[in-house]
């Protein structure tokens, strides 16, 4: 039995010592000292010794047993130093090394122009209103004068979700929301994504934005309308723009009118850019219309106001000579970063 007792010794010092992992040195530990293990079996011999051997062998059992132990807990602590010492050498950060460059972000070309809407409008007085996207049909037709029956509700141009709830085809609900919770004087531009039922083209994209105006108080005459839009175009386009105004129609404002500013190019002469005509149409507008201060529970016979809408891809498109719509959306880098 000692002669085992001294071979179990050699045996499991030589393995603890050239373990190289805390699972090796556990493998070696069961193998020697666990319930099944080598020392565990002679131990459980012990029962056939002699008397006088017993003691003997027991004591002897138990000095190898404390030798492994030592030698174990003297390989875990190697191995722990050596897993340090390892992570020091790999993990090192060299502090002094360049930091690593974040390409520059760039802002995308509709939040630029927004940007400067936003400065002329709020520099003339006027607040930003913002408002959700899904909107009551109430709040996108019915209060702005387009009644069930009008083509613009027809499903081609409109997103519903159901028969009273869709996907707002301009501003305008925002403009409405305002004027039921705010009396007049108001002034606010309402700005945000729209949606309209468009197949996807190089001039239709079912998700566009844009910046409605809107300007309610006593005494707003079409000079006022006039005058307002005239000083957005000067500051938009330089003070030599000039604008003029067509008659149109909408249903919620009345009279209405398109606006054209003179052409960056040839300045109203006429060219290929602005297709002879020396103008290019920016926006439309007009008076809002009496029923829809009416349904605001606005007196019309007190107040009047007037009212724009304002396409904002439109204006960029027109500004950087940008021939396809969908460039705005596709998060090309090659687009992107030309701005
Ligand atoms: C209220 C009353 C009247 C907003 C207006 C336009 C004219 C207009 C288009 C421009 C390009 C939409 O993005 S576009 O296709 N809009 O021409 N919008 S007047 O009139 C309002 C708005 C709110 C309460």
């Amino acid at each position: 039995m000692k002669e085992q007792l001294s071979q179990i010794l050699s045996a499991a010092l030589a393995e603890v010592e050239h373990a190289s992992s805390k699972a090796e040195l556990e493998a070696a530990r069961v193998k020697y000292l666990g319930k099944k293990g080598e020392l565990t079996a002679i131990l459980r011999g012990m029962g056939k010794l002699s008397a006088e051997e017993r003691p003997v062998i027991g004591q002897l059992a138990n000095e190898v047993r404390a030798k492994i132990e030592e030698a174990i807990e003297r390989e875990q602590a190697e191995l722990a130093q050596r897993l340090i010492a390892h992570k020091l050498q790999t993990e090192t950060i060299d502090v002094t090394l360049p930091g690593q460059k974040l390409p520059l972000a760039k802002r995308h070309p509709l939040n630029t122009v927004l940007y400067e809407l936003y400065d002329i409008f709020t520099g003339m007085g006027f607040s930003i209103a913002e408002g959700p996207e899904v909107e009551l049909d109430y709040y996108n037709f019915e209060a702005l004068n387009i009644p069930k029956n009008h083509p613009a509700r027809d499903t081609q141009d409109t997103f519903y979700i159901n028969d009273n709830i869709v996907l707002r085809t301009q501003t305008s609900p925002m403009q409405i929301r305002t004027m039921e919770k705010q009396k007049p004087p108001i002034r606010v531009i309402a700005p945000g994504r729209v949606y309209r039922s468009d197949a996807v083209d190089a001039t239709h994209s079912p998700v566009f934005h844009q910046i409605e105006g809107l300007v309610v108080d006593k005494g707003i005459t079409m000079g006022d309308l006039k005058g307002t839009l005239e000083v957005f175009a000067k500051r938009l386009y330089g003070e030599e723009a000039r604008v003029r105004f067509r008659p149109h129609h909408f249903p919620f404002t009345e009279p209405s009118a398109e606006m054209d500013v003179t052409c960056f190019k040839c300045h109203g002469a006429g060219c290929p850019l602005c297709k002879g005509e020396g103008f290019i149409e920016i926006l439309g507008c007009g008076m809002v219309h009496p029923k829809v201060l009416s349904v605001c529970g606005i007196d019309p016979e007190e107040y009047s106001g007037f009212a724009f809408g304002i396409g904002l891809e439109r204006i960029v498109m027109q500004r950087y000579k940008i021939d396809d719509l969908r460039l705005f959306y596709e998060d090309d880098l090659r687009f992107l970063t030309q701005f």
